[in-house]
């Protein structure tokens, strides 16, 4: 069997937060090994470096967004680099970088399922529903926003950044792990028909319930695409994070959501998003991110065949 060549595509920006250093995190999971990680897992690794952009601006929000322009600038080029990685036959790996940049990678993935005719999955892994729109948004940050941008609800310059418009159903995407919606929002989660796993439902379920539920549609001709926020995780576990939030997946929790991910087969792109190495210990987010993609690309504590 031909070894996938995993992609690493660095994009080291935070314009879409307001809270700084998440443009750190390419570098943070380098230093976290995440190279030799996934080499131990058979792959084939190809740092492709970072990508280049526009630097952080620090300005206020304009009209209910913050660095629209920067924001569109960078996801054009994320877009791009996971198209071309992907085109390649390859397995793209976006690192951010801020989750307003999930907007051009999935949007990328989304175009490349087309093209090929395969049934795309997209689990969303977060605390937040990253659902907001510019006049509901209590921040004007845009990493609040992918989600609804990827299912048209935003500005043109970020929900046509591929061949069609929208550039995801709302219905392939299911969402893991919410825990902090703002008022607005959960309206519009509601509006788009947005399948939300979240944390009351893991709570009752367990988390082997709820992948099994997030992950009933994967099928053997399912693309599956994983956009992980690093504050997915529960903050005690990582902290570094621009925007950490209590009472999330423990570590064992979130093993248990990589291995079953592993176990569908058809994990073929993924986004690692929001480390923020300014408000980390040691790097150690960074290192607890790096040991489950390694679950998520197969390691494994099981013992029984
Ligand atoms: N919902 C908040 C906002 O729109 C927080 C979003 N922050 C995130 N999302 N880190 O994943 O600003
Ligand atoms: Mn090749
Ligand atoms: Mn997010
Ligand atoms: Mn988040």
């Amino acid at each position: 069997m031909a070894i996938t060549q995993v992609d690493l595509i660095g994009a080291p920006t935070d314009v879409g937060a307001s809270i700084r250093g998440a443009s750190m995190g390419p570098e943070a999971l380098r230093v976290a090994s995440l190279p030799l990680a996934l080499e131990r897992q058979g792959l084939r690794v190809a740092d492709a470096g970072n990508l280049a952009g526009p630097t952080n601006p620090w300005h206020p929000p304009r009209d209910g967004f913050r660095h629209l322009e920067e924001v569109a600038h960078w996801n054009r080029s994320v877009h791009e680099a996971v198209l071309g990685s992907l085109q390649a036959g390859h397995f793209p790996i976006l690192m951010g970088g801020d989750h307003c940049l999930a907007i051009g990678s999935v949007s990328a993935v989304a175009q490349y399922c087309r093209a090929v005719g395969r049934k795309l999955v997209v689990l969303w892994l977060d605390a937040h529903a990253d659902a907001n729109t510019h006049d509901i948004t209590p921040t004007g940050n845009i990493h609040g926003m992918p989600v609804a941008c990827l299912c048209g609800q935003g500005p043109d310059a970020l929900t046509r950044l591929s061949d069609t418009y929208p550039a995801v159903d709302a219905k392939a995407i299911r969402q893991v792990g919410i825990r902090s919606v703002d008022a607005e929002e959960k309206r519009q989660l509601r509006a788009l028909g947005l399948r939300v796993f979240d944390m009351r439902h893991i709570d009752e379920n367990g988390m082997r319930l709820t992948m099994e539920q997030a992950l009933a549609e994967v099928d053997a001709d399912t693309h599956l695409h994983v956009s992980f926020d690093a504050d997915f995780l529960d903050s005690v576990v990582a902290p570094g994070v621009g925007t950490p939030v209590l009472g999330g997946p423990t570590y064992r929790e979130a093993q248990l959501c990589m291995e079953m991910i592993a176990d569908t087969g058809q994990l073929a792109s993924l986004d690692l998003m929001e480390l923020n190495p300014a408000c980390d210990v040691r790097n150690q987010t960074a290192e607890v991110v790096v040991d489950l993609v390694e679950s998520l690309f197969g390691k494994s504590t099981l013992i029984r065949k």
